[in-house]
């Protein structure tokens, strides 16, 4: 899972990546145009893993992970002709964006735009993201066309073409691709483009010391786009400090949790995943599936023999091990259950794989 930090130069990208990983990276050093990441693995916080392994005492405490990438350079213009291969090359590995809008305003920090219009800045990298694309997308359209034309791979190739005059009239009216409703097989089949718009996306408003306006009456994005307020430079103070002082100034400026759990679980839910469970010998363990997963692919995430070799799951939910306190105790109250490949698994639960191979 890897989610990508978008937006113009100076709109605080660095300051909020910096407050999620716990890195200390120099803030405005990109040079606007010129390409410039930096990735960070960031560990879950988990309440419930902690309780887990507490419980249980074994071994080594393993994190669901999440990687962050804090991407510098993108501007206005970028597009045109299509995105040079370094920066499409970055873009497209994200599995989503966190586009960070500015808000704040602050004389000692330039804007590229001059002023501050967070529904501008917003459209300006929404519109160079569809740009990008609709070149990509006319490229294949015209060489589909051509190959038409000479007879080659006739059903095929008009079955793609009809999707990508789908794709490409939705770009050309300004819609980004995540906006059409894509059945599995088409998103399937159009993967390997990496296309920009069609990526999920969070939208982070950066603001200053007061949160004068909703963000979402700030910046009007697509339908389906979340819209996230953030005060980026007074958040990464306030993590610098202890906990009971940090959880003073949150109640000062009405700040209800810690911008690392705030980010981390949107993420989670822009890229519709969730957490599950193993407790084993030499390790209690927090690992992410796609919601919806079936007992059979949480073996496969866990290990391929697993999935290969599986016979049934034995689940229960992580809160009825906490409270019951063990194994057996679970075992008696009949709170644990066999799950055959099929089970779709729910939040919190604690997963074990009956396996033969
Ligand atoms: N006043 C104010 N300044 C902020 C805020 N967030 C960030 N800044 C400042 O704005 C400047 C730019 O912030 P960065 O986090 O480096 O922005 P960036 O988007 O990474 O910029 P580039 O890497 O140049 O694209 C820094 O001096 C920050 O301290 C904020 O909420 N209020
Ligand atoms: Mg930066």
């Amino acid at each position: 899972m890897k989610l990508g930090f978008m937006g113009l130069p100076m709109s605080g990208k660095t300051t909020i990546f910096n407050t999620l990983t716990d890195q200390h990276k120099l803030t405005s050093s990109a040079a606007p145009g010129k390409l410039d990441v930096q990735v960070a693995v960031v560990e879950v916080p988990d309440p419930q893993l902690d309780s887990l392994h507490t419980l249980f005492q074994r071994g080594k405490k393993v994190y669901a992970k999440v990687t962050y990438a804090d991407i510098g350079g993108l501007k206005k213009g970028i597009s045109a002709g299509g995105l040079s291969g370094p920066f499409r090359n970055e873009l497209s590995q994200m599995d989503a964006f966190i586009h960070v809008i500015r808000a704040f305003e602050d004389p000692a920090v330039p804007h590229t735009e001059e002023t501050i219009d967070p529904q501008r800045d917003h459209d300006l990298l929404e519109t160079e993201f569809i740009l990008a694309d609709l070149i990509t997308v006319e490229n294949r359209v015209a060489r589909l066309t051509d190959e038409m034309s000479k007879g080659k791979n006739r059903a095929e190739n008009a079955r793609e073409l009809a999707l990508f005059e789908v794709l490409q009239k939705t770009l050309e009216g300004e819609q980004p691709l995540r906006a059409i409703d894509l059945p599995d097989a088409d998103r399937h089949a159009v993967r390997g483009y990496g296309f920009l718009s069609l990526k999920p996306k969070l939208i982070l408003v950066n603001y200053g010391d007061e949160i004068t306006l909703a963000p979402d009456k700030v910046v009007q994005a697509h339908s389906g786009v979340p819209v996230m307020a953030i005060q980026g430079k007074i958040e990464a103070e306030i993590d610098q400090l202890d906990p009971e002082e940090a959880a003073l100034f949150r109640k000062e400026y009405n700040i209800s949790e810690p911008v690392k759990d705030r980010i981390i679980r949107e993420s989670y839910s822009l890229l519709d995943v969730r957490t599950f469970y193993t407790v084993g010998d030499d390790e209690v363990r927090a690992w992410t599936t796609k919601v919806g997963a079936t007992a059979l692919e949480a073996a496969g995430t866990i290990h391929t023999d697993l999935q290969r070799g599986f016979i049934r799951a034995e689940i229960i939910s992580c809160k009825d091990l906490l409270e019951l306190e063990g194994w057996a105790e679970a075992r008696q109250a009949g709170k644990l259950r066999l799950e055959g490949r099929n089970y779709v698994l729910q939040d919190c639960d604690v997963v074990t794989i009956r396996f033969n191979i």
